[in-house]
């Protein structure tokens, strides 16, 4: 049961409302002074206009961070302010006996989440999901807050006896790079955008020092390794080796200098992200030593050589397309002593080095990729068909994606291995979301609507958790408060996930039925399927077969050319077991001959098995992630982008405002200005300050009245008296009226006011 202590509540209480008209009066003075609103709760009114006023002053007058309520709302300045980020800002932070005093940081979220977690009652778990469109800054503040807990959160006892001396912390720290190197990418909206998704989960002990992390990651979009859209890159990574490679490194991996791959695109934009030493250093610092090392690089560099095996088509069907010479590497005698079999070999140089590198034999390698394998009949007798060109293309970059993959996750589970905590030695842990932010290109596909259709679910659980719940819970209550109607996201949901019928479920049909389907038809099914919903787009400029989703962050136009092929995301076993035979350690480590779990390999001949596909995969990763979510208190932060050209001291008004539209920022400050912060159930307040219930205070006038630490009756022993501190700062800070409660004698903890909501102090 809940209720509102003595009818406070800020809207109705005088000095509030002056220190509103105050800013209001201060707000129509002149723009000038709106940069200095730490909270938008404080503007007034409350519209789309105002806040988006507040927020430009303040971008232009260097305040990237503004409260929102119970939101951190975060504008990327992009330019590098290292004072901004500085240590001693961090401690400053972690010192301050109200954080949310000073100004709002998303230090602030990350203190008060730390100090959230010591709770007296239960250890409470905490998450702090960052979104906010692509290249809004997520990634940047992930990083920012981990930087953060190792500053204040670290051990003093992490030193190791290992070879490589090395702090938990900055192990820690050192995944960034790493996972950045492999995981992220140059695209249209931004030159470091994930590629994946990661819930990193920051583990703390008893005494709340970080012992520990661990990374769960969410669908790499692995199709990028062998196709990138125009203008776009592959991963960092392959530019990290061939511009960061030694000569000899050069001469090991066959990079040649000036050497162009298909699979390299853009090569010449030079990224910060293009860092080699930094990801080398960071993976030995996680224990990948140098060996490894470059025997992941020599893997990289065949993908590259695999991508440069271009096939002719073949005039006869029964005989296999031939791969063609190419032109984009220097001879291989011109620059370099030849590894290579000395033999005249009739194949061409990408065939030979990609052969070499990837550990596997020449004619095989060729001949799986060029000649489909089936078994057919009783006997599973085997067939072998030459594929057409279009065909031993696909298999080409499967393969690729295949390699790719496997090294991704491998490459987290080592991470996993060496910052991972025992499960004794932590017990509660801070979650950071960072996955990828909403995006819309020209030519969107199944990796944006599983990249979107995230962010709709994290946008529902914003909506569940905080705009639906709370004032459901008011209304139950029975506390007066006018509704604030808000954009749910339920109908999106719907469209996307929802049963019996949605567009999952309709392409995860066309892959169960195996049916030889055009894009066409796939876009009839679905606008006639779903038709009835609010969110299905109208399609009528198409050229191409696609269909239109508007989701909370505005509409996406998805080709539906593909999509059912890579929702199947067929692996065929000819590949698997090609890979098997390599005589290239890592290769042999990623792809065992008898492997622990079998990989999704495409059904030889009919399998009546229901097909795992990447959606349905993707949903069950998503509701896991959810229900993790749930188990922990959430605190937000929304990145906003203030334009698309990433320019500093560039504040476009429109981009703004549509993205304060699409997350539902005005909603969120009316139901945090009017709504109660703090909830707490009746059992776990009685608990938390059931020790004040012994003290009495000098004076207790009313909900100032001035009951702090200093204040404690002398009989207060010393060591109580410090645990009690933290409390009292905690009650003046979103309690005041409690005074007179505390001062209420009584013996049982139910003499305690019933637990409650309060407002604003
Ligand atoms: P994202 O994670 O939200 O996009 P990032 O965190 O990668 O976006 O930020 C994009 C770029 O903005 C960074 O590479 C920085 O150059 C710059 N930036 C962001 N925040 C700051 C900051 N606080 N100070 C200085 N520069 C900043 V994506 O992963 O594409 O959804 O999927
Ligand atoms: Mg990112």
């Amino acid at each position: 049961m809940l209720q509102q202590v003595n009818g406070h509540n800020p809207r109705s209480d005088g000095q509030a409302r002056e220190y509103l008209r105050e800013d209001l009066q201060e707000f129509l003075d002149g723009e000038v002074l709106l940069y200095q609103l730490d909270d938008l709760t404080r503007v007034n009114p409350v519209t789309l206009e105002t806040v988006l006023r507040c927020l430009q002053a303040r971008y232009m007058a260097d305040r990237f961070y503004t409260n929102a309520g119970c939101t951190l709302v975060a504008l990327n300045p992009f330019k590098p302010i290292p004072q901004l980020y500085s240590p001693e800002l961090m401690r400053e932070y972690h010192a301050a006996p109200q954080p949310q005093k000073l100004k709002p940081h998303v230090f602030t979220v990350g203190e008060q989440t730390y100090r959230n977690v010591k709770s007296l009652i239960e250890p409470v778990n905490q998450s702090i999901v960052v979104s906010g469109e692509s290249g809004a800054g997520k990634t940047w503040t992930s990083r920012c807050l981990m930087k953060f807990y190792a500053v204040v959160a670290a051990s003093p006892a992490s030193w190791e006896t290992h070879k490589i001396a090395e702090r938990i912390e900055q192990r820690i720290l050192n995944s960034n790079p790493v996972m950045e190197a492999f995981g992220n990418a140059c695209t249209l909206r931004n030159n470091n955008s994930s590629r994946f998704g990661k819930f990193i989960q920051l583990q703390l002990n008893r005494a709340q020092q970080m012992t520990g992390a661990a990374v769960q990651t969410y669908l790499l979009e692995k199709t990028r390794v062998a196709c990138q859209a125009s203008s776009e890159r592959n991963f960092h990574i392959f530019y990290q080796i061939c511009k960061g490679a030694s000569e000899d490194e050069r001469l090991q991996w066959h990079l040649p200098e000036g050497a162009a791959f298909s699979w390299l695109p853009n090569p010449e934009r030079s990224l910060e992200e293009d860092c080699f030493e930094v990801t080398r250093e960071a993976m030995l610092h996680l224990g990948i030593d140098t060996p490894t090392q470059n025997n992941i690089f020599k893997v990289l560099a065949g993908l590259l050589h695999l991508g440069n095996i271009q096939f002719a088509a073949s005039e006869d069907e029964a005989q296999p397309c031939q791969p063609m010479d190419d032109a984009k590497l220097p001879h291989e005698e011109d620059w370099m002593e030849s590894d290579l079999p000395k033999e005249d070999s009739p194949l061409p140089g990408s065939v030979r080095t990609a052969s070499l590198l990837l550990g596997l034999p020449e004619d095989v390698l060729l001949e799986t990729v060029q000649i489909r394998t089936i078994r057919a009949g009783r006997q599973q007798q085997v067939f072998r068909k030459p594929c057409p060109r279009a065909e031993c293309d696909t298999r080409r970059d499967c393969l690729a994606k295949l390699i790719y993959a496997r090294l991704f996750d491998w490459l987290v589970s080592v991470i996993n291995s060496s910052i991972c905590a025992d499960t004794d030695s932590w017990t509660t842990f801070i979650g950071l979301l960072d996955v990828y932010g909403f995006e819309s290109f020209p030519d969107n596909s199944l990796e944006q609507l599983c990249i979107n259709y995230a962010n709709e679910k994290l946008q529902q659980h914003f909506v569940a958790h905080y705009l639906r719940a709370q004032q459901e819970e008011y209304a139950v209550e029975g506390l007066e408060w006018s509704f604030v109607n808000y954009q749910d996201n339920q109908a999106c949901l719907d469209l996307i996930e929802g049963s019996p019928i949605s567009i999952c479920s309709l392409i995860n049909e066309e892959c169960r039925l195996n049916r030889p389907s055009s894009a066409a038809q796939l876009q009839t099914r679905i606008e006639t399927a779903l038709a009835g919903s609010p969110c299905l787009g109208h399609n009528k400029l198409s050229r191409e077969p696609s269909f239109i989703v508007v989701h909370y962050a505005g509409p996406v136009r998805y080709h539906t050319a593909g999509l059912v092929e890579k929702n199947k995301d067929p692996v065929p076993p000819e590949l698997t077991r090609l890979l098997q035979q390599s005589q290239d350690p890592l290769l042999m480590g990623l792809f065992p001959t008898n492997p622990k779990e079998k990989t999704q390999e495409e059904p030889s001949g009919q399998s009546r098995n229901p097909v795992l596909t990447v959606v349905s995969k993707f949903k069950a990763s998503l509701e896991q992630l959810l229900q993790v979510l749930h188990s922990t208190t959430p605190h937000y932060i929304r990145c906003i982008k203030p334009n698309s050209q990433g320019q500093a001291q560039t504040f476009v008004q429109e981009e703004v405002l549509s993205q304060l539209e699409a997350c539902g920022l005005v909603e969120t400050i009316h139901i945090s200005a009017a709504g109660f912060p703090i909830r707490i159930s009746h059992q776990n307040f009685v608990e938390r300050y059931k020790l004040l219930r012994r003290l009495r205070p000098h004076t207790s006038s009313g909900p100032h009245s001035p009951y702090t630490a200093k204040g404690l009756p002398e009989w207060c022993p010393h060591s109580e008296e410090a645990m009690l501190e933290p409390l009292i700062q905690d009650i003046l800070h979103t309690l005041p009226v409690l005074t007179q409660a505390a001062a209420t004698p009584g013996d049982s903890a139910e003499a305690m006011p019933a637990p409650m909501h309060c407002g604003r102090t």
